[in-house]
């Protein structure tokens, strides 16, 4: 066994989008790719990383287990003290995070591109993860893309792969690192243990409560069995696809109403279970789903964020609330009625770690199926499930009576998200700029009954590092508090992907059970006139709507 530098050339595409670097499996099947990369995510660290410790795991995508030895290698090429691996290299998103924190590591990386499909066709990414659990801000992933684009060595340990145990759960050294294997489920199910009314729970689900939670054959699977089944005591076989398969056996983990069909169909057949719940690749985000009704991220965050001090680890109120640009502005009322601060930070998990750090958010969302609290600083799909579990088990309401009676309150946010996929870069490149020349010009401009207040290109300013972000997507919100936003996903692994997210506010109750593309359907008119999606891509209609 010795450390030897191997000779490479750099890549000049290892630039992370809004979540760490994803590519192609092929791309990262290349020689040296993935070495370049992880290495230049440790020349990035500070010298005190050596002697410390690294958390290791993904969501059992294709290539997982090869990247994770490649990466216990070079960890103890660096000088790490210990690495912290799943078992099998096994450890969801939310539990990284949950890993990280207890064991006071210095960071960890993970292994995954989400909700991105797998296989050997499929995605494949990676993620470095600081200290606090949370993704790393841009300040570290600018200064890893800039080291990628020069390195040309990395270091690595030349112990057979076969040596690189992480199939047994115990602890052995490489290179006079320990490398310990843990249990993929145990630290994280505590954890929400000590969250959540697991009695009220269990005695929900005793009395005849019945949930489907689909993990997509996904990492949630292991996860959801243990804790929704197991310990709360959900029928056996209230998890299905809980195995998680290189492919995910061909499904597409993104927990929306597109993707997990399965799901909503039997949630909006006659005879449908009282709950319905799925969660993607890497278990950070859920959809939650009553009887025939797919409730809407951005409500979801709202109604939790409204019933939180109902929920033991929240019973003492919330310090403030934080979703990204994009989300609706539902949760905006909630926090106006609690009379606590709601902050409005752009697309990426990254953007909530300071405010989640300095105590002033307590709950995070997305409109992209993501929520989470300061238990940890990723976003968790179970967390968010069992979440509106101890609600329900609290209230003894139905997920469409605490929806009802949200909206009864606080109005309606109708919300909508068309995504345009994989669409040739520079045309939505030109389009963005295009959009970008005319939104001065949009300013007290009528459309209808809607006119323009505010058009411009989300700016950021972090409130806790003073950190700017520009160019964060173009907003057009109208008079009457309605919005039209065009953002470029930064997660895609193929050409670019338009997403226009589309909102509007109604307070008339009798409104309310509207179709909600049949609610925005003037929003969806103005936003095609203003962008000129149609001749810009040469696509009739979106890819996905959510
Ligand atoms: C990631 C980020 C989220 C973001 C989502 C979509 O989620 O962590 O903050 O909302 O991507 O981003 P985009 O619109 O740029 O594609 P995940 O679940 O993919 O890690």
């Amino acid at each position: 066994m010795a450390i030897v530098s191997v000779v490479s050339r750099p890549f000049q595409d290892q630039k992370p989008g809004t979540s760490g670097l994803r590519k192609k499996v092929k791309v990262f099947q290349q020689s040296h790719y993935l070495e370049n990369f992880v290495q230049s995510v440790f020349n990035s660290l500070p010298t005190d990383s050596i002697g410390s410790t690294l958390v290791v795991g993904g969501d059992g995508r294709y290539y997982n287990d090869v990247a994770t030895r490649i990466i216990i290698k070079m960890a103890a090429a660096h000088g790490f003290a210990k690495v912290i691996v799943g078992h099998n290299g096994i450890l969801s998103t939310p539990a990284v995070s949950c890993v990280i924190r207890k064991n006071k590591a210095y960071g960890g990386i993970i292994l995954s591109a989400s909700h991105n499909p797998g296989g050997v066709d499929g995605d494949f990414g990676i993620k470095y993860n600081i200290a606090n659990g949370g993704p790393a801000p841009e300040k570290i992933t600018d200064e890893v893309f800039r080291i990628s684009k020069e390195i040309t060595s990395y270091k690595i340990s030349d112990v057979a792969d076969d040596k690189v145990e992480i199939t047994q759960l115990g602890s052995y050294k490489i290179e006079g690192m320990q490398v310990e294997v843990i249990d993929s489920v145990a630290d994280y199910a505590q954890m929400l243990q000590e969250l959540f009314d697991f009695d009220a729970i269990r005695q929900m689900f005793a009395s005849g409560f019945n949930i489907r939670f689909d993990s997509m054959s996904a990492v949630s699977g292991p996860y959801a069995t243990e804790i929704v089944e197991k310990q709360l005591g959900a029928t056996k076989g209230s998890v299905v696809n809980n195995i998680p398969l290189p492919d995910f056996g061909g499904l597409h983990p993104d927990p929306n109403p597109v993707n997990a069909e399965d799901l909503i169909k039997i949630m909006y057949a006659n005879n449908a279970p009282d709950f319905g719940a799925a969660s993607d690749g890497d278990a950070d985000r859920n959809m939650v789903v009553g009887k025939s009704l797919a409730v809407a991220p951005s409500d979801s965050l709202a109604i939790l964020a409204a019933n939180a001090k109902l929920v033991p680890g929240y019973k003492s109120g919330l310090a403030g609330v934080a979703r990204s640009m994009p989300t609706s502005t539902a949760v905006d009322r909630v926090a106006k009625e609690l009379g606590i601060p709601c902050f409005e930070t752009p697309t990426g998990w990254k953007f909530f770690g300071n405010l989640l750090d300095a105590d002033m958010a307590t709950l995070c969302g997305e409109e992209s199926y993501g929520t989470g609290s300061n238990h940890i600083r990723e976003k968790d799909g179970v967390w968010a499930i069992i979440f509106w579990l101890n609600i329900l088990a609290v209230t003894k309401k139905s997920v469409n009576q605490l929806v009802e009676e949200h909206w009864d309150k606080y109005g309606r946010n109708f919300y909508s998200r068309h995504d345009y996929e994989a669409i040739n870069s520079e045309l939505a490149n030109k389009l963005m700029a295009s959009l970008r020349e005319k939104i001065t010009a949009l300013s007290g401009k009528a459309f209808g009954q809607y006119i323009v207040d505010v058009a411009d290109d989300f700016s950021y300013t972090d409130p806790v590092d003073n950190s700017v972000s520009k160019q964060q997507g173009i907003r057009i919100i109208f008079t009457n508090g309605s919005r039209i936003v065009f953002r470029l996903s930064g997660t895609g692994t193929e050409g670019a992907t338009l997403r226009v997210y589309l909102e509007k506010y109604e307070a008339d109750k009798t409104k309310f059970k509207q179709d909600t593309q049949d609610a925005l359907k003037e929003l969806i008119d103005i936003a095609e006139e203003v962008a000129q999606i149609k001749s810009y891509t040469g696509m009739s209609e979106p890819t996905v709507v959510t």
